[in-house]
């Protein structure tokens, strides 16, 4: 049984996760709670070279079974190295993306049957799930839009905007299934309306971890 809250931030490319995480963080800053703040693929030595291999343009035509594998590879590493650890500790995990993303891109935008990661999902995590998902929506055409203005795309963010209408719909679905988990944020409003939104789903959280 683990103590910590665990928080996850999802969404399409440029939706502004890495805008809201700084948000987050400083939400449980002021709120005194101790946190590990992570991402996905990533998160560990091992995970992060993993993630290299992922969104790098070295392998490019991989195919859509080794890319979910490896997605699983780098969370089986990242759960026992770091997510479970800090649970049990009781600090709250602040993660970039998690398995909701699997679903997204590789069921979704992939087209692997979601019973297949379905699979995978309950032997990496054996039944964990995180507590509150933040899911940052918005059109297609305005996150490509933004995250192009940042850098040069990388192996997910040079597939075609199909790719990405797959994705957003796949995680839509996903919060129709769960929608007390899963938290639609509506992330095409401007940054001010954004962070407020985040700020009213995690403060009452925030006010049950005050004891
Ligand atoms: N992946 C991951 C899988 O396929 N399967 C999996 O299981 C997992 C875990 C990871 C990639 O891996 C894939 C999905 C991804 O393609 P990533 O770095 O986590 O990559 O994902 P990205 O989506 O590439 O992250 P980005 O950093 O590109 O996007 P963010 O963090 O969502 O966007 P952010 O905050 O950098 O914002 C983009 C720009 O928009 C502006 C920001 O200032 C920034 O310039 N912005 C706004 N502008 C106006 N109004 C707002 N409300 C704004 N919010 C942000």
């Amino acid at each position: 049984m683990t103590e910590g809250l665990f928080i996850t931030l999802e969404g399409i490319e440029g939706a502004g996760k890495t805008t809201c995480m700084d948000h987050l963080r400083s939400l449980l800053e002021q709120a005194g709670i101790a946190f590990l703040e992570t991402r996905e693929p990533g998160g560990t030595q091992l995970g992060e070279e993993l993630r290299q291999l992922l969104l790098g343009h070295k392998h490019t035509g991989m195919s859509h079974d080794a890319e979910l594998l490896m997605m699983f590879a780098s969370r089986a590493e990242h759960l026992q190295q770091k997510i479970l650890p800090a649970l049990d500790t009781g600090q709250w995990v602040l993660c970039d993306r998690f398995t909701d993303a699997t679903y997204a891109y590789q069921g979704g935008g992939r087209g692997i049957a979601f019973s297949r990661i379905q699979v995978l999902e309950d032997w990496v995590q054996n039944g964990l799930k995180p507590d509150l998902t933040l899911l940052l929506d918005l059109p297609v055409e305005l996150g490509l839009e933004r995250a192009g203005k940042r850098s040069a795309p990388d192996r997910f963010e040079s597939e075609a905007m199909e790719f990405f209408d797959r994705v957003r719909q796949a995680y839509l679905e996903l919060s129709r299934k769960e929608p007390e988990r899963i938290r639609i944020i509506d992330a095409s409003q401007n940054l001010e309306a954004v962070l407020a939104q985040i700020s009213s789903v995690v403060k009452p959280y925030l006010q049950s971890s005050i004891r």
